[in-house]
């Protein structure tokens, strides 16, 4: 029983080293217009909750996406949204416009996620 408590006490303290799940969370924004991203790097952490506002200051329509952890969102022109979203691994995770030809013109930029 006590054996219990103390693994159990060992890997509460383990969790708590990682990181845990509460890390201070990331407030981002990316301004995004035809073809760029003003920010192409943003480094969080593993369970680190990240809100990134994107705001479309383009002429046309954009969209975004972090691959698997962002589903596509079209973001209209002149529209401001906000993502909240955790990433549970270390990695490096592209982020885009979805738009055709948008990634490929500029509209892309790297999450690196570390432990
Ligand atoms: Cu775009």
């Amino acid at each position: 029983m006590l054996k219990h408590i103390l693994l159990t006490v060992l890997l509460i303290s383990l969790l708590a080293a990682c990181g845990g799940p509460s890390r201070e969370p990331l407030t981002v924004t990316v301004l995004a217009k035809e073809m760029t991203f003003d920010l192409t790097t943003i480094e969080a952490g593993v369970n680190q909750p990240i809100t990134l506002t994107y705001v479309n200051e383009g002429l046309i329509d954009h969209a975004f996406a972090v691959e698997g952890l962002v589903e596509e969102q079209k973001v209209k022109s002149g529209e401001t949204r906000s993502f909240t979203f955790t990433p549970t691994r270390v990695g490096a995770f592209k982020y885009y416009c979805t738009i055709p030809g948008h990634e490929m013109a500029g509209m892309t930029g790297r999450l690196t996620v570390t432990p």
